[in-house]
């Protein structure tokens, strides 16, 4: 093996190590008291578990790899920078990182929240993980080498129709208050798929697709630490993912659409 791909070896290994510390960390501290903080609304919200479990994440990343770079939620959390920023990647390796994906999950002490780490080569997702530290799942992908939950390897749903569909989908951030769009599109699905889930996970509900548990998911308005991870994950287990125009999805995107394959054609036709 050369250099190169051992360096990169090893780093997926760190990743999955950061992760299972950071879940650790979690555990720990959900037997303390919550405080919880309002960041935009009272649908976007932040508690010191977010913030050390991310310390936690780029202390250990700056410490191991101090040339690379790192995006990650409650340092960048910025939409618009995050997305300039993936318009763009930096060359080299970078990190993006989602401390908690699925906040008021955790806060409501639903078991279906996690941590998310992608790793970023010269602008291509190469590796991503995905960590419920509550159900100790830990959803591990690699660009051209699979992808696995617990170290099995896992596949998209076999649904080849629309109607044979579980979906989940999620409400835009920007849209909090009325989730206009999203009602519509739930309405058209509801009538055109098994049915739909709202479960408050982007990047684990991307794994739900990857392992065939749902069969396509799709959200507006997410971040890149939402889906770095999930994106090489879904696509590792033989799904698509796309924008709402069906083109290949970029983290620099407002839409996303992933699913089993089969039935992505479908389902945005539906979501038109
Ligand atoms: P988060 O918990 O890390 O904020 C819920 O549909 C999904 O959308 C979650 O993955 C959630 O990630 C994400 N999301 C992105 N921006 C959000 C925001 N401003 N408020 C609530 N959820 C947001
Ligand atoms: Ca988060």
């Amino acid at each position: 093996m050369n250099e190169q791909l051992e360096m990169e070896d090893t780093m997926m290994q760190d990743a999955v190590r950061y992760v299972k510390e950071a879940g650790a960390l979690i555990l720990e501290l959900m037997k303390q008291p919550l405080q919880i903080h309002e960041k935009k609304n009272q649908s976007d919200l932040v508690t010191i578990v977010d913030v050390q479990s991310e310390e936690l994440l780029r202390n250990r990343i700056m410490n191991d790899y101090p040339s690379h770079w790192i995006l990650s939620e409650e340092t960048d959390g910025c939409r618009e920078d995050s997305h300039h920023l993936m318009l763009q990647p930096p060359s080299g390796y970078g990190w993006i990182i989602d401390p908690v994906d699925g906040t008021t999950n955790f806060i409501h002490k639903m078991a279906h929240f996690a941590i998310s780490v992608g790793i970023i080569k010269d602008g291509v997702p190469i590796c991503g993980v995905v960590y419920n530290p509550v159900t100790d799942e830990l959803y591990f992908g690699r660009k051209h080498g699979g992808a696995f939950l617990n170290g099995i390897s896992i596949q998209v749903g076999q649904e080849q129709e629309l109607d044979q569909a579980l979906l989940g989908t999620g409400f835009p951030a920007k849209e909090w208050k009325t989730n206009s769009i999203v009602v519509e599109q739930i309405a058209k699905i509801t009538g055109a798929a098994r049915d739909v889930r709202i479960i408050g996970s982007a990047s684990l509900d991307l794994c739900l697709v990857a392992s065939g548990r749902l069969t396509g998911f799709w959200h507006d308005g997410l971040y890149p630490w939402d889906v770095a991870a999930g994106l090489i994950i879904i696509q590792e287990a033989g799904g698509k993912i796309s924008n709402r125009a069906g083109n290949e999805f970029k983290l620099s995107d407002d839409t996303l659409v992933a699913s089993n394959s089969y039935i992505h054609q479908s389902l945005l036709a539906v979501l038109k």
